[in-house]
């Protein structure tokens, strides 16, 4: 099967949609007698903030970025319930998969989503004015239910963002893999070669990963700059890992 065959997307069920039971109404507009797209992975994530800064990190800085990664760490939506912040990830795959999920999730923002595409999954979110201290309102907060992956080089950086190669069936991974030789932990954003008090193993020697994480691995033990952060590294191994501070 060529790859364009096997294309992947990563799929993001928010928080919004989990507080009003839209999982299932979004699940079967996504299904495959629709959008002719199947399963390759799925997980329930407690988003930790450096993942959540690893996924939305081209949005750095901009003034609607600390509501966005409240919004996706559930804490807008369940601020008191912590049990209850996560979201739902999949990656979906078939032909033409990124481009599918876009229509079906349609506009960014769910006011143009409603007069541009009445129907589509994020018709059915909302606008919440972001307000600075002085109570002006700054932005709007785009609870917009559903994440989908933009384009090809997104969908490559987010499935691997959120999915290790062993959540996938073997033969729906599509991206490089490698059998690691290290030893690499992880402590207070910084890499180790040996294990110390308080550190967290991320990859042990006979263990496949991402080639892409452990290129970026091996560079950022030598000091060299890297294709990738070791934050983006290592939030994936970090997924729903309690010792992580949440
Ligand atoms: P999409 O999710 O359609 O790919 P992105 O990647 O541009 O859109 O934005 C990611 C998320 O950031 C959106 N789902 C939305 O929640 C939020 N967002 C994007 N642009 C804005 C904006 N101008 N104001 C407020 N929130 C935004």
């Amino acid at each position: 099967m060529d790859v364009k065959e096997l294309e992947q997307t990563l799929v993001l069920i928010k928080p919004d949609a989990l507080k009003n039971s839209l999982t299932g109404y979004l699940l079967s507009q996504l299904a495959e007698f629709h959008t002719g797209l199947h399963f390759a992975g799925a997980k329930i994530v407690h988003v930790s903030r450096m993942l959540a800064e690893e996924h939305y990190a081209e949005h750095k800085g901009k003034g609607f970025y600390p509501a966005l990664l409240d919004y996706i760490m559930g804490l807008v939506h369940y601020g008191d319930v912590p049990w209850k912040q996560r979201v739902v990830a999949f990656i979906y795959q078939g032909p033409d998969a990124i481009r599918r999920i876009r229509d079906f999730a349609g506009p960014t923002n769910p006011h143009a989503a409603r007069v541009e595409k009445p129907g589509c999954i994020r018709a059915l979110g909302t606008l919440v004015p972001i307000k600075d201290a002085s109570g002006s309102v700054i932005d709007d907060r785009m609870d917009n239910l559903i994440h989908a992956s933009a384009n090809h080089e997104d969908a490559e950086r987010e499935v691997k963002l959120w999915f290790l190669p062993g959540d996938i069936p073997p033969f729906m991974q599509v991206y490089g893999t490698e059998v690691n030789k290290e030893f690499y932990y992880f402590k207070e954003d910084r890499l180790l070669p040996e294990y110390e008090p308080d550190s967290v193993c991320l990859l042990a020697p006979g263990e496949r990963a991402w080639a892409s994480d452990l290129e970026a691995l091996r560079r950022i033990s030598r000091g060299e700059t890297a294709a990738v952060s070791l934050q983006y590294v290592a939030a994936k191994y970090l997924i729903n890992d309690p010792r992580l501070e949440h």
